[in-house]
């Protein structure tokens, strides 16, 4: 507890925390509400503040930004706040920030770190300011992101937080360019290159980004060519609508809306279901093709109540795919797959947050002891190894960098 408490102290900078100290210097949208959800143990009002911040940044249309930059540092993380420029962009906010926006987590963050301590919230207003935002960040999602399927869309890689995920081998190869200028890799200062994406996908990372930027960030144009449904990223969003609904009754609200809404979404979430694969998958909205891999994001439904293929998704985490009680943690893609990479990234890997979402969807339905068992993996690991970013699955090895903000944060949540 004590170590993993350093670590967030370490990387706290006054009204948020950084994901780690040299190779993510700014403030992630994901991340901050991973980290307030363990900050809760140590202090519910420096968790409260960490949403706060990340609310303060929310656009006028409701988006939450996947990167809250501190300019003084620009010069250390790719691409920065002077390649965004947000500032010219109609609806941005003072502050600046990336364009693109990170899975919704936030209801989830906000509901645990209220029941924390509900007086604290009460005395400093948290829980309606937070609503209030919640309300706009899921109404962006349900008007600006919604396909016809139901489902919501990421228009970039990074806006899956698993950036360089096998999902996007295939649409982003049917993409003929990539990005033109210089491509600076500041990340390769703090990680091995063998552990990052490689500088093929940051041409095509940068080429979207920047497209993204010089539309004005403007969802309503049709032209994009990157248009992805992600289960985690779906079923982070209705597990998200549960949590808002729960918010909205707290303060006397309708929360039909809410459970309507992730009703909707687990049903259109049927549409990603892979029978052959016993998964689910990501589909390319441009080519309409569902990318064949077994993923974590894949697995990610089981935070859904009432899911239709909660056994199907219990074998598969099981199976020698995904090794559960075997592996380290939960692989982050297919251990059998010829593109699992132990130690690339989001290739194969084991990262603490996922972990964490398949042990609480465990722990809710009533598998205690599997549950356990990630969550007391996941504390040894952390501890043994500063709290890396992400580990080889095979050999629990550190990977990335170390003392990662929500490794330490979601460590200290499984010590209650
Ligand atoms: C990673 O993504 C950023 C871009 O957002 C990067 O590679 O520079 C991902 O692991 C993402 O999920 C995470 O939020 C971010 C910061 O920890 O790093």
């Amino acid at each position: 507890m004590a170590a993993a408490t350093r670590v967030l102290a370490r990387n706290w900078r006054g009204s948020y925390t950084v994901p780690a100290a040299g190779l993510y210097p700014h403030q992630w949208s994901w991340d901050s509400a991973f980290i307030a959800i363990g900050l809760r143990h140590i202090s519910p009002r420096r968790a409260q503040q960490e949403l706060d911040t990340i609310f303060s940044a929310q656009w006028a249309d409701g988006r939450l930004p996947q990167i809250v930059f501190n300019p003084r540092l620009d010069v250390h993380y790719s691409p920065g706040a002077a390649f965004w420029r947000s500032e010219r962009i109609p609806g941005s906010p003072p502050v600046p920030t990336s364009g693109l926006i990170q899975p919704p987590n936030h209801a989830l963050a906000v509901l645990l770190v209220h029941q924390a301590d509900p007086e604290a919230s009460a005395r400093r207003r948290f829980l309606p300011r937070a609503y209030e935002r919640l309300l706009a960040w899921h109404g962006y999602l349900a008007d600006r992101r919604t396909d016809p399927s139901g489902l919501v869309h990421v228009l970039h890689p990074w806006e899956s937080g698993m950036d360089n995920s096998p999902y996007w081998d295939a649409p982003l190869a049917a993409i003929g360019e990539t990005f033109r200028g210089d491509i600076p890799r500041p990340d390769l200062d703090h990680a091995d290159a063998s552990h990052r994406p490689s500088n093929a996908e940051y041409g095509k990372y940068l080429y979207l980004a920047a497209r993204y930027r010089d539309h004005d960030c403007d969802d309503r144009d049709a032209g994009y060519p990157f248009v992805l449904e992600d289960p985690a990223v779906n079923a982070l969003y209705a597990r998200s609508e549960w949590a808002l609904g729960r918010i909205a009754e707290l303060l006397g609200n309708d929360p039909a809306p809410h459970a309507d809404r992730a009703h909707a979404l687990t049903e259109a979430l049927e549409t990603l279901w892979a029978p052959e694969l016993g998964c689910y998958v990501a589909r390319d909205v441009v080519s309409g093709e569902l990318q064949p891999y077994r993923t974590v994001s894949g697995l990610a439904p089981l935070l859904i109540p009432d899911l239709p293929h909660t056994d199907e998704l219990l074998t598969m985490l099981e199976s020698e795919h995904f090794g559960l009680g075997q592996a380290a943690l939960v692989p982050s893609h297919d251990l059998t797959a010829p593109t699992f990479d132990s130690s690339r990234y989001w290739r194969g890997p084991s990262w603490f947050n996922t972990a964490w979402l398949i042990a609480e969807a465990l722990h809710e339905r009533g598998f205690h002891d599997e549950a356990r068992s990630l969550a007391s993996q996941m504390a040894d690991l952390g501890l043994e190894h500063d709290f890396p970013e992400y580990v080889d699955p095979i050999s629990g090895e550190p990977r990335g960098t170390l003392r990662f903000s929500w490794t330490a944060a979601l460590s200290l949540d499984l010590y209650e």
